[in-house]
């Protein structure tokens, strides 16, 4: 069930400093048992998983971003999930009011045929990988996590959208009871569901992933419970939450922040360091619990996976 897969594109392990990966790999150890609320097949997962911590080797990391994976204290404490607050420390002790309880999504749209996915029959479809990403928001910070989960391009073989379908469109639970800013408005800006999209193309890359938990156990509720998005080489607010209704489409879907401020983000995203934010430079950015600042890389480092999807086009313009 549990697989770790190897490929090109994968950060390994190797790259990453072998002291911190072997600390964090405990941390994980510490939280796997006690501190999640799993779904059944992710503790099975984990029960039978073996930890390479025996094997570790230290290897001189060779990227230039000296990639680490972030501590899970980090990637949970730090968040940006509008629907509870736009205070990135307090997410986390306001989620637990979303309640992930039978949980499903609706599939809509240009597909062979609309139905309802149950989450935890989705988890038993799809074997479970482990994706060591880079993760980028807009704003200028970033972090490296091993997220769980499988490809989107497998959902989307088992969904079969028609061939009509360009794009596929995301949308986050409406729920005003769970998410305390749906009702309050505070921040009122965001138009409520969530909404995202992807190029079919995108979607169907193999770095694109459904993810439904990290460091070995399942989503925490602050990092978008049950099951996000990851699409690592675009700006994390493409990397939806909580998604409750996939609908296929031929028309551009307007996303969120495009739709909030079409000026200063656009549909694609893609991370790049060339070209800047109305506002600030994407030249660099912080990496979580790092004082000094990294370059930032072209498609986030993954250029040769991805580069290609975008040929012909002004990425100036198509921002
Ligand atoms: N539904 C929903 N999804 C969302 C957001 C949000 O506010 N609501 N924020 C986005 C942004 S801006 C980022 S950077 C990432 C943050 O993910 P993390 O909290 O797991 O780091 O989630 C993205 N997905
Ligand atoms: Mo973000």
């Amino acid at each position: 069930m549990y697989k770790l897969t190897k490929k090109d594109w994968e950060i390994s392990e190797n790259e990453v400093t072998s002291k911190e990966l072997f600390d964090n790999r405990r941390t994980f150890l510490k939280l796997g048992a006690a501190s999640v609320i799993a779904s059944g097949s992710i503790m099975e997962a984990l029960a039978k998983e073996k930890m390479p911590i025996k094997n570790l080797k230290f290897t001189e990391d060779p990227n230039p971003n000296n990639l680490i994976l972030n501590t899970y204290e980090q990637i949970t404490s730090h968040n940006n999930f509008y629907e509870f607050t736009t205070n990135q420390r307090k997410v986390k002790d306001m989620a637990h009011t979303l309640n992930t309880k039978n949980w499903t999504i609706k599939v809509d749209g240009l597909v062979e045929k609309p139905m309802t996915l149950d989450f935890d029959d989705l988890l038993k479809k799809f074997a479970l990988e482990e994706r060591i990403y880079r993760f980028r928001c807009v704003e200028g910070w970033s972090m490296v996590v091993p997220w769980i989960g499988f490809e989107l391009s497998k959902l989307i073989k088992y969904l079969k959208p028609l061939s009509s379908a360009k794009y596929i469109r995301f949308e986050t639970l409406y729920d005003e009871q769970m998410f305390p800013d749906q009702k309050n408005k505070v921040f009122n800006a965001i138009d409520y569901p969530y909404v995202e999209g992807l190029r079919m193309d995108e979607a169907m890359n193999e770095l694109t992933l459904m993810a439904v938990g990290l460091y070995g156990s399942s989503m925490p509720k602050q990092n978008g419970a049950p099951i996000r998005l990851i699409v690592p080489w675009k700006y994390g607010f493409k990397s939806i939450k909580s998604i409750a209704k996939i609908s296929f489409t031929d028309k551009e879907p307007l996303n969120t922040w495009q739709k909030e401020n079409p000026k200063e983000y656009g549909f694609y995203a893609n991370v790049n360091p060339k070209v800047d934010h109305p506002r600030w430079s994407q030249a660099r950015e912080r990496v979580l619990g790092k004082f000094f600042k990294q370059n930032t890389l072209m498609f986030n480092g993954y250029e040769k996976q991805v580069a290609h999807l975008y040929k012909g086009m002004d990425l100036t313009k198509d921002f």
